[in-house]
């Protein structure tokens, strides 16, 4: 598969806009997901899981208990691209289900 290429800043701003919940810090999305308890959060992990593997696009994250913190960048590219994003969206997806 062709990997996408990097975004700029500013084509990374415009695309977060319209992405509710993520910020970006230190050159990645980032989001924390919170959910009822523990249950909940892992249920989210294991589909997310499924769904980065459809994608071939993974994210760095940590559970606490309830909680999902999720940093998304392309390592391949250094940096953010069209790929994140989808992964972003396809996590808000999820988590509001
Ligand atoms: N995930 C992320 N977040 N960044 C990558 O550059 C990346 C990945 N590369 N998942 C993929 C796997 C690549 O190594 C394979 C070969 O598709």
């Amino acid at each position: 598969m062709t990997r996408p290429k990097k975004l700029s800043a500013a084509e990374a701003d415009a695309r977060l806009s319209t992405l509710h919940g993520w910020t970006r810090t230190k050159g990645k999305l980032h989001r924390t997901f919170t959910f009822t308890d523990f249950s909940e959060a892992f249920g989210f992990m294991s589909r997310v899981a499924l769904a980065a593997e459809k994608l071939e696009h993974h994210p760095d994250w940590a559970n606490a208990w309830n909680r999902v913190t999720v940093d998304l960048s392309t390592h391949d590219a250094g940096g953010l691209t069209e790929l994140d994003f989808r992964l972003a969206a396809e996590m808000n997806r999820l988590a509001e289900e």
